[in-house]
């Protein structure tokens, strides 16, 4: 009898405790946005501009026990896609052009503190002295211009499966008056060689090949260099690559603009029109960064 209370009692201890620890972890509001995804933005690779925005974003909008979880493009689409599934509740960093824009129904935050800055821009970036040891390529290279429309059909045909140099090929074969127009005035050349250093982006992909391709179409030897956010703009800086067409200014690529701007030569835009921010499916309720914080 003794021993049976003793076990009663060690049990109904066992389900207070239970039920306080409930209560404590419930604080707050268990519905709220935040719990349901853990307090976790869905990142990208670290190098990223977006990476270093969003850890601001955190800051900015006092954002304390959220995390922005690193990994790579493919293993954000891929917790986008794994949620979207299931129709659960996510919130990754995303840009446009993008072709999960085209795929999945989906919406930015507001960012009523505008930290992931306004319309921005993709320019080419040449390493300083290419402009004259190369005028042709970089006549080519300056200009290069095409729409996020433009971008997005390659990207697409990747996503779907195509092979990027397959993909860019098609691309340049199905727009010969936009590529004419890029290579006006440049001549034809044999033996000659150029590096472009560009990062796995879908965006960078996309059009890096593109720009290849005709590069190679007019007789350069191309070579195309996959790296790190970081050691692409420190490549380009160090001459181990000559061009890059995937420098997102004025906001995204700031600090690595700053870093190596006496190295660089900047040839403009190639792209009009970009955004970043945070992205979450439509049928999520919040609209604001700032909705994160309940
Ligand atoms: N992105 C795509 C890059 C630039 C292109 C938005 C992921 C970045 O954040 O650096």
């Amino acid at each position: 009898m003794k021993k049976m209370n003793r076990i009663m009692m060690s049990m109904f201890i066992l389900v207070a405790l239970t039920l306080a620890g409930c209560q404590s972890q419930s604080s707050g509001n268990a519905d709220s946005f935040g719990n349901k995804v853990d307090h976790k933005i869905i990142g990208i690779d670290p190098g990223a501009g977006e990476m270093k925005l969003t850890d601001k974003v955190t800051k900015d909008y006092k954002l304390s026990d959220w995390t922005v979880q690193s990994g790579s493009e493919s293993t954000m689409t891929a917790s986008l896609d794994k949620a979207i599934k299931k129709k659960e509740p996510i919130v990754v960093t995303g840009w446009t052009p993008h072709w999960m824009f085209q795929k999945y129904d989906l919406k930015y935050l507001k960012d009523p503190k505008g930290i992931y800055g306004k319309a921005e821009k993709i320019h080419t970036v040449v390493h300083k002295g290419f402009e004259k040891k190369d005028p042709n390529a970089t006549k080519v290279l300056d200009q290069f211009f095409w729409t996020a429309d433009d971008m997005g059909k390659v990207m697409l045909s990747i996503q779907n499966g195509t092979d990027a140099k397959k993909a860019a090929t098609q691309w340049v074969k199905d727009n010969a008056d936009k590529v004419s127009a890029w290579t006006k005035g440049a001549n034809k050349v044999s033996g000659k060689s150029i590096k472009l250093g560009y990062v796995a982006w879908a965006s960078e992909i996309a059009s890096t090949n593109v720009v290849a391709t005709v590069l190679e179409d007019l007789g350069y030897k191309v070579t195309l260099e996959q790296l790190g956010a970081g050691q692409m703009w420190a490549g380009l800086a160090k001459g181990s690559d000559d061009a890059i067409v995937a420098a997102w200014l004025p906001t995204t690529h700031a600090d690595y603009m700053k870093q190596f701007k006496s190295k660089l030569t900047d040839l403009g835009p190639n792209l009009e029109g970009t955004k970043l921010g945070l992205v979450v499916p439509s049928y999520v309720k919040i609209d604001s960064i700032n909705d994160l914080k309940d």
